[in-house]
């Protein structure tokens, strides 16, 4: 499946993967790798055969924020234009688990990227920060509402006005990442929590997502509301019957995502 210049896409066991590989700019985001993330990502969440994404760094890094090059003759008018932010906002509709597996600098749109993906692995060396101040502007891709949602307003001022990177223990204790791992073991610890996925009700995961992030700017109330319906939505499913079946049955169940 792998016809891309800026990442490599393939899928393993169920998993579907894209490493971001411009490694001589440490992954530097540019617009067409913008469009070749999300096209390899919706391409993976209408894949029946993909249960999960896991999304890492080839090289040293993550990713070290946008392509600043490619940025900096633009104009209000050019972006405006350009409309990038419209592919970038796709990344919200993938209905699927999105693991980032991250190493190295992790920074502006590339902590952007991490913060899109649904659950973080980090490697103890892994570095994440804001660093768009120090050249005169600010995150645009969700960094300052999704950092101030993490952490708390004082907290992500203090990160976002000094353009500091964090370490992956401090990003940790803000609740950035899911798990903090050694750096020889940050794939296959990734990959290992895949797998798990994997084995899990595809439909249940789906609405779990759905219905967390719906937790994000719901208020309880309509968190709430939206959880029911979900839970009731997968009572339609065969897989509530083939879970519930297997487990009066006392054997393992057998899911379709269906
Ligand atoms: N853009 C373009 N090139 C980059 C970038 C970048 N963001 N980051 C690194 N590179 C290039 C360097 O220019 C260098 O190229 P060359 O070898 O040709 O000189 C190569 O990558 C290796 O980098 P360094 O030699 O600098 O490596 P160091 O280990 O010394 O330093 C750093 C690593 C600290 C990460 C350093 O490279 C750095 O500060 N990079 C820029 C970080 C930054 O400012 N990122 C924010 C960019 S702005 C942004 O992301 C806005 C997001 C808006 C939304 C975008 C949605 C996609």
């Amino acid at each position: 499946m792998s016809n891309h210049k800026f990442i490599r896409v393939w899928e393993e066991n169920g998993i579907g993967r894209i490493e971001l590989n411009r490694t001589k700019v440490l992954n530097a985001i540019n617009r067409p790798m913008v469009t070749e993330i999300i096209t390899a990502l919706e391409q993976f969440d209408r894949d029946h055969d993909v249960s999960a994404i896991v999304i890492n760094g080839g090289g040293r890094a993550f990713a070290a924020g946008a392509d600043i090059d490619e940025m900096a003759g633009d104009t209000p008018v050019s972006l405006e234009l350009l409309n990038q932010f419209a592919e970038w906002d796709r990344i919200q509709g993938i209905k699927k688990p999105i693991i980032a597996a991250v190493h190295g600098f992790a920074l502006g749109g590339g902590f952007e990227l991490v913060l899109s993906c649904d659950v973080v692995f980090a490697a103890e060396d892994a570095k994440f920060g804001f660093p768009e101040v120090k050249l005169g502007v600010m995150p645009g891709a969700g960094g300052t509402v999704k950092l101030t949602k993490a952490m708390g307003k004082a907290k992500a001022l203090e990160w976002l006005w000094t353009g500091d990177s964090m370490d992956a223990a401090v990003a940790e204790r803000h609740g950035l990442i899911t798990r903090l791992v050694a750096p020889e073991v940050l794939l296959e610890e990734a990959l290992a929590f895949a797998a798990r996925l994997v084995q899990q009700a595809p439909l249940s995961l789906r609405l779990i997502k759905d219905t967390v992030n719906k937790a994000i700017d719901y208020s309880v109330y309509e968190g709430m509301q939206a959880e029911r319906k979900n839970f009731y939505l997968l009572f339609a499913s065969r897989d509530q019957k083939e879970g519930m079946k297997a487990f009066i049955e006392k054997r393992p169940p057998e899911f379709r995502g269906e």
